[in-house]
């Protein structure tokens, strides 16, 4: 087939293929959501509703984008983590991105009323994306250590803060001014002995952030069979459908790379 003389113009395109054997790694984070969270009236430090509905969305990025093998999120945002291996879209960045970003922007719309039924999305959301990767599984490993100390750090912080000024009848610039140069301990401390508060008993998906795999589980039906020799009869099938599984567990000590060893291929 003949080609018109426009046709140069593809070649503009510049190369993102992303380097093989690499993790590709693509982090998403909610565009101003300092100022969405306000006009939604989401809930101070953590609102379970936008919780569940960023797991949600993630869920359908999961379900719907081929060969990502785990995803981690906290606050507004969220990592999804391709296998090493992926040749899905040719590797290239920018497929890989904005599918994930696409995918996750039009669920997390698509899912809105099933987490907030009291409260109307007021304005269109949006998730800025990033590709990043890492060449071996202890880079990939720290990677997602790196946004779990973020997610309790920040946590601790806004705990502390919020009770402060909850229940402690602080303004903001009080709480902020007790909070100043104090160190973890110093946190776990005031909030213990002026609230009661432990904070280890805080919710784990709060402190933890939360961690998307796949599993399986059995799914059990019943089937109609009719034997050549015999009257139909009901007969009980179980059947392993692939899942995602959602954790709120530490991800930066050994155990659970250990407890799951098929997220990660071996390094050459
Ligand atoms: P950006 O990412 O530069 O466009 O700006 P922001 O405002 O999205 O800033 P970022 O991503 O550093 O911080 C996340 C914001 O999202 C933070 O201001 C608090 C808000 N946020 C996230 N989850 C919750 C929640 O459960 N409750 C409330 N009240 N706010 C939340
Ligand atoms: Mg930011
Ligand atoms: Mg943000
Ligand atoms: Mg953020
Ligand atoms: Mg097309």
């Amino acid at each position: 087939m003949a080609k018109s003389k426009f046709e140069y113009v593809r070649n503009f395109e510049i190369d993102d293929t992303c380097l093989r054997n690499c993790y590709i790694v693509v982090r998403l984070d909610g565009r101003n959501f300092h100022k969405f969270a306000e006009d939604h009236n989401f809930l101070k430090p953590n609102d379970d509703r936008a919780l569940a509905l960023m797991v949600r969305s993630a869920t359908s990025v999961l379900e719907e984008l081929e060969d990502i093998n785990i995803a981690y999120g906290q606050s507004d945002e969220f990592s999804f983590i391709f296998k090493r291996s992926s040749t899905w879209f040719r590797r290239r960045a920018s497929k890989l991105m904005t599918h994930v970003a696409s995918q996750f922007s039009s669920s997390y719309v698509f899912y809105w009323g099933e987490f907030f039924s009291d409260q109307p999305l007021l304005h269109p959301p949006s998730f800025d994306g990033r590709v990043v990767l890492y060449p071996s599984n202890r880079n990939l490993r720290d990677y997602l250590s790196w946004r779990q100390a973020d997610c309790h750090i920040n946590n601790l912080y806004n705990t502390a803060f919020w009770a402060l000024v909850q229940r402690g009848g602080c303004t903001t610039a009080q709480a902020e001014e007790r909070l100043k140069g104090t160190v973890a301990a110093d946190k776990n401390e005031l909030l213990f002995s002026e609230f009661n508060i432990n904070y280890n008993n805080e919710p784990s998906a709060y402190r933890k952030g939360t961690t998307l795999l796949w599993g399986r589980t059995d799914e059990a039906s019943t089937k109609k069979i009719k034997p050549s020799n015999g009257d139909e009869r009901q007969v009980l099938v179980t059947r392993s459908r692939r899942q995602v599984t959602t954790h709120h567990c530490d991800i930066i000590g050994d155990q659970f790379w250990d407890e799951h060893p098929d997220i990660l291929e071996p390094d050459d």
